[in-house]
């Protein structure tokens, strides 16, 4: 079946020399800025190529070799990856996480992985902080109300950790639950979302190699209000896909249910890949605004297929009608 929505997914097979082309250059490119040279170069041991603010504790990660993982534009200022935040559970306002979310304890924390798996179990933040080596990756994220940021995220794939719970062949999606704990979250006396925030992927995305398991930011670990100690990123999709504070992996057989989707299926589907074509209900979704990029008057950025990640991630949709599975 041809996909009809226009676009015709690249295969493996296309991607593979330019893959590996783009990001020598890539690479090529980011050693000429940072003065490292060739001598530097050692695969997976390359050192990450931003700074830490020095405000938290470090968790430094090397370069990641996953294609598509290290974007070229620019990254977002650190004030502004943790001033400008979406975490409901701390208020609604953009402001109100980096205010209010110092309540949230990150230690203890445990994360239990259940369902349909071999595997089951119950994994202390320390256990998962150890069960693959960190990786730095830059990735655009884009949020569905039309704003954008990069962001230089240390993690590991979640694929990682999947294969480690061995799924069963009934585990067709994966839903991941977050922490709802009204003595540390002020914002669950609202009734804006249905508590715990729950966010699902589908298991081939979930095992997509892009598909992050983040701990930190900027070399450091996570600040609060963008989820610590451990939260979702998945680049390709609006904003909210990505789950923070997660407490609960989940292995199922039907498709979860998810927050946004719950709070409003007419505006929010449960793929909420980023997509200019298809708009929200109530504004386009074919531009964005890159935060931390100069002023009101800034021409908006024209958003990309998939997030600018279509060729990694396009084949998991072909055939796949996007506008009815938005
Ligand atoms: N638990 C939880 N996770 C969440 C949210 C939330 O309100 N609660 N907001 C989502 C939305 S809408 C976005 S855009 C991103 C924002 O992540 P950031 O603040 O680290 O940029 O987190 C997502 N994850
Ligand atoms: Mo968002």
């Amino acid at each position: 079946m041809r996909p009809d929505h226009g676009f015709n997914h690249p295969t493996a097979s296309d991607i593979t020399p330019r893959e590996v082309f783009l990001a020598r250059r890539e690479w090529l490119l980011r050693s000429a800025l940072l003065g490292t040279g060739l001598a530097t170069w050692a695969g997976r041991e390359a050192l990450a190529q931003t700074a830490g603010p020095g405000k938290l504790a470090k968790l430094p990660g090397a370069r990641s070799a996953v294609a598509g993982a290290n974007v070229m534009d620019k990254p977002t200022p650190y004030d502004d990856v943790s001033q400008y935040n979406n975490y409901y559970e701390f208020g609604t306002d953009k402001a109100d996480p980096a205010r209010t979310a110092h309540t949230l304890k990150t230690r203890p924390w445990t994360v239990q992985v259940e369902g349909e798996v071999k595997r089951p179990g119950t994994y202390g933040i320390d256990d998962l902080l150890r069960l693959s080596p960190m990786e730095e990756r830059i990735y655009r994220m884009r949020c569905v109300e039309g704003w954008s940021m990069v962001i230089p995220w240390v993690g590991y794939s979640l694929a990682d950790l999947i294969r480690r719970a061995e799924p069963t062949g009934n585990a067709k999606y994966v839903q991941f639950v977050t922490l709802a704990d009204k003595a540390q979250m002020p914002g669950l006396r609202s009734g804006v979302l249905d508590w715990p925030y729950v966010e699902g992927l589908r298991i081939d995305e979930a095992m997509h190699p892009l598909t992050l398991l983040a701990f930190g930011l900027y070399g450091e670990v996570l600040p609060n209000q963008n989820g610590a100690p451990v939260r979702l990123v998945v680049p390709w999709k609006y904003g909210f896909k990505s789950a923070k504070s997660i407490v609960k992996i989940r292995f199922v057989e039907k498709q979860p249910a998810s927050s946004w989707e719950k709070a409003n299926a007419q505006e929010y589907g449960f793929y909420s890949n980023v997509n200019p074509k298809v708009d929200h209900p109530r504004w386009s979704q074919a531009t964005e605004r890159r935060i931390g990029e100069g002023g009101l008057f800034t021409p908006k950025r024209p958003t990309q297929m998939f997030n600018g990640y279509e060729a990694q991630v396009g084949q998991l949709y072909a055939g796949m009608d996007l506008k009815k599975f938005y």
